[in-house]
């Protein structure tokens, strides 16, 4: 059985990795183009299972014309295709003409189709020492988060859970130390993946939901290759890229008091090229680093994620309500959003709506959750505003 839609791909693909007889040979160091169908289970209905074989034996034959070592995994309708180099820009260009080739019209048993395929580029994970990311599966769960004026759900943060067969979930305290820079550049591909599969389904059922948001770590938000991952993903789900935030810690900008690093110059780089595509920026734990001001100028984001350190107990503790009436007249001056994270308790979100913050996100409205559960928790939230009067306080 095989069950490939372009959802959660990255997971399936560490799983094939686990079963070593599913490698005909002993791979070869470097790089792999993986290249997968992307509804197997619909082509096979189309051209039967004799049919369908001989269609991924033809996109093979494609394939060896460009990349002679390319494999055939035919029980996962997968295909591997090594590659001479570790030049991640020489792979990017690789798969365009991967794709190109093998996305032709095929004539199989009279029915005359384009095979849609899905292409990853990996790193080859030795087959003896499993990591702990090839044991685990990647599940993306997603947490709303809601606008105070109409209390619509505006948007979801998109959370990567991680599932070992033996030891249930692992948090991501756990799991995210041990991954190599390579697996946490596809485990964020995975959750982009995800997340941008989820937005679709979204859309399909009429829920209007702004935005997805993701969260980029410093590693990668270095990799000067990340903006035309980003891109290149939003382009291939047909997703604008003003549909996708992206989270950057405010820890991760430099003090204000040193001159940038390239590092430094790198990352705001990388995100102004993602600004100007039309992808949004967020702020994130506002107001735990260095320098708040110094992350606004150097990151430019659209919004603040308030840390939760400011939001517990902030309807009783006055202090927290300074501090958090400070941030929204600085984000008011900057024509910022604010968006109070880890809002925990009916009354936190009461004073916070009360005094103007624009958003918020936390377990008084819901924990992450996995996307099933989106459907039945849209569908709670619509009637129960559909029960209230519609109250605006502002106008804009
Ligand atoms: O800082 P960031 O937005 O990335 O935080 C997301 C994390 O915060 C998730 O792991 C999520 O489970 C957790 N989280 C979400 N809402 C709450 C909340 O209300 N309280 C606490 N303590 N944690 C939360
Ligand atoms: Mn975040």
């Amino acid at each position: 059985m095989v069950g490939m839609t372009g959802f959660s791909a990255w997971s399936r693909v560490s799983r094939l990795f686990q079963r070593k007889t599913d490698l005909p040979e002993p791979p070869p160091e470097g790089q792999a183009l993986h290249l997968q169908v992307a509804s197997p289970e619909f082509l096979r209905d189309c051209l039967g299972e004799e049919g369908y074989d001989r269609m991924l034996r033809r996109i093979w034959e494609r394939a060896l014309s460009l990349s002679p070592k390319a494999e055939l995994l035919t029980a996962q309708g997968a295909l591997l295709c090594p590659i001479p180099t570790k030049d991640s820009h020489e792979a990017r260009h690789m798969a365009k003409h991967l794709l190109a080739r093998v996305q032709q019209p095929l004539t199989i048993a009279g029915i005359t189709l384009t095979p849609d395929l899905v292409v990853d580029l990996m790193d080859r994970p030795s087959p003896e020492h499993p990591t702990l990311m090839s044991q685990c599966d990647i599940e993306v769960w997603f947490q709303p988060q809601i606008d105070c004026d109409c209390g619509a759900v505006t948007g979801f943060e998109a959370l990567p859970r991680f599932r070992h067969p033996e030891q249930g979930y692992l948090l991501p305290g756990v799991f995210l130390p041990q991954l190599n820079g390579a697996e946490r550049a596809r485990l964020s591909l995975e959750v982009l993946r995800q997340a941008g599969a989820a937005l679709r389904q979204w859309d399909a059922g009429g829920w209007g939901i702004d935005t997805v948001s993701v969260n980029f770590s410093e590693q990668e938000l270095v990799d000067p290759n990340l903006p035309d991952l980003t891109l290149w993903e939003m382009d291939r789900l047909d997703l604008h890229p003003s549909r996708l935030v992206v989270e950057v810690l405010e820890t991760v900008a430099p003090p204000a008091t040193e001159p940038p690093t390239a590092q430094d110059e790198a990352i705001a780089a990388n995100l102004r090229r993602l600004a100007a595509a039309g992808c949004r920026i967020d702020l994130d734990d506002f107001g735990t680093g260095f320098s708040s001001l110094g992350a606004i100028r150097h990151f430019a984001p659209q919004r603040l994620k308030i840390d939760r350190r400011f939001i517990t107990d902030c309807d009783k503790d006055i202090r927290q309500q300074h501090m958090i009436l400070a941030i929204l007249s600085l984000a008011d001056h900057l024509g910022l959003t604010t968006l109070a994270e880890g809002v925990e308790t009916a009354d936190e979100q009461a004073f916070l709506t009360q005094i103007g913050c624009h958003q918020l996100q936390g377990y008084a409205i819901a924990r992450p959750m996995p996307f099933a559960q989106t459907i039945p928790f849209l569908q709670e939230r619509r009637k129960l505003l559909d029960g209230l009067p519609q109250l605006f306080r502002r106008t804009g």
